[in-house]
């Protein structure tokens, strides 16, 4: 019989976690209905099911097309023959450098082809709008851009967060499978939020082994849990708490939104990250957001 020493490392007792909805067949105006507006995560099951990078971003095209390229992993240079090589050799003893949240149209725009049309479920996205167009490099986090990610087995995505700036993500599974782990924004009580501008990252490094003394309020947060496929898209809203985890060579497609949905939400996030980073200019620098945010409201149909 062992017994554990008061105050060492007991692993927190959680619930079995709870799965996500499945949907298909959705209009734009239903799934607004369903799942945007109250703030739903969802996996919608045929958004992206048609896109051509589904058949041709397998593993060779990487390599083929741009394998001598070189990129800059958590600060090692890697050629993206040996990112896609050291992705498909992953495992969880050795997970493979991730290669992520790389803009797709400024570093491959011949393959925004491969991800049209853009599925109109997903939308509207006021991010895309022309009145975006001169600040949206401005925005936290980009703002509406498609980021790829390429990664292996084992390999999680590095914290647990909720995405800049407060927007909506969906997330498009291409090649291979993922594991997503979510969190309502209510429970970000229990989740050990970062002080000062990393508001938005938890201090819980290893969601798989957390301990009670160093976070006891876990145990009542409620974890949903869930993967997706090729086709698959997992949506999540504004403010939902997020990481994940490769199952299998994996390669995905992110895009943050906002519309008239969540818009409050984004310049509340956009504003709190300006009252640290940019306390001297933070009165223009919202004022240009929110008029970027009014322009793309007129003629926006939601
Ligand atoms: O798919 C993943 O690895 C998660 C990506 C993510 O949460 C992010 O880029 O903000
Ligand atoms: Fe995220």
């Amino acid at each position: 019989m062992s017994l554990t020493p008061q105050g060492s490392s007991v692993k927190v007792d959680t619930s079995p976690s709870a799965k996500l909805e499945r949907v298909r067949g959705l209009s734009q105006k239903e799934f607004m209905e369903r799942f945007v507006i109250p703030g739903k995560p969802a996996i919608i099951q045929d958004a992206s099911s048609k896109w051509s990078a589904l058949k041709k971003w397998e593993p060779a095209f990487w390599k083929q097309q741009y394998g001598t390229r070189t990129t800059v992993i958590d600060g090692k240079s890697y050629t993206l023959n040996e990112v896609v090589d050291l992705a498909l050799k992953s495992n969880a003893e050795h997970p493979a450098p991730y290669y992520r949240n790389i803009r797709l149209r400024d570093e491959y725009p011949e393959l925004m082809a491969d991800i049209s049309p853009y599925p109109e479920v997903c939308g509207p996205n006021w991010f895309h709008s022309a009145a975006f167009y001169p600040i949206r490099n401005k925005v936290v986090g980009g703002g509406g851009h498609y980021e790829l990610f390429i990664g292996g087995e084992g390999r999680s995505f590095p914290f647990l967060h909720y995405d800049a700036p407060g927007a909506h993500t969906f997330i498009h599974q291409i090649i291979g499978y993922k594991k997503f782990i979510l969190f309502a924004p209510e429970d970000g009580q229990y989740l050990y939020p970062a002080q000062g501008k990393s508001f938005s990252v938890s201090r819980i490094k290893d969601l798989d082994n957390i301990t009670n003394p160093e976070f006891p309020l876990y145990r009542n947060a409620t974890r949903y849990e869930d993967q997706a496929g090729p086709g698959e898209t997992l949506f999540m809203p504004s403010g939902w708490w997020h990481t994940a985890k490769m199952l299998s060579f994996s390669i995905s497609l992110g895009i943050d939104a906002t519309n008239e949905s969540n818009w409050g939400k984004v310049t509340d996030y956009m504003s709190k990250r300006a009252s640290f980073e940019k306390p001297l200019i933070s009165i223009p620098y919202m004022a240009a957001i929110r008029t970027a945010g009014f322009a793309a409201r007129i003629g926006a149909k939601f």
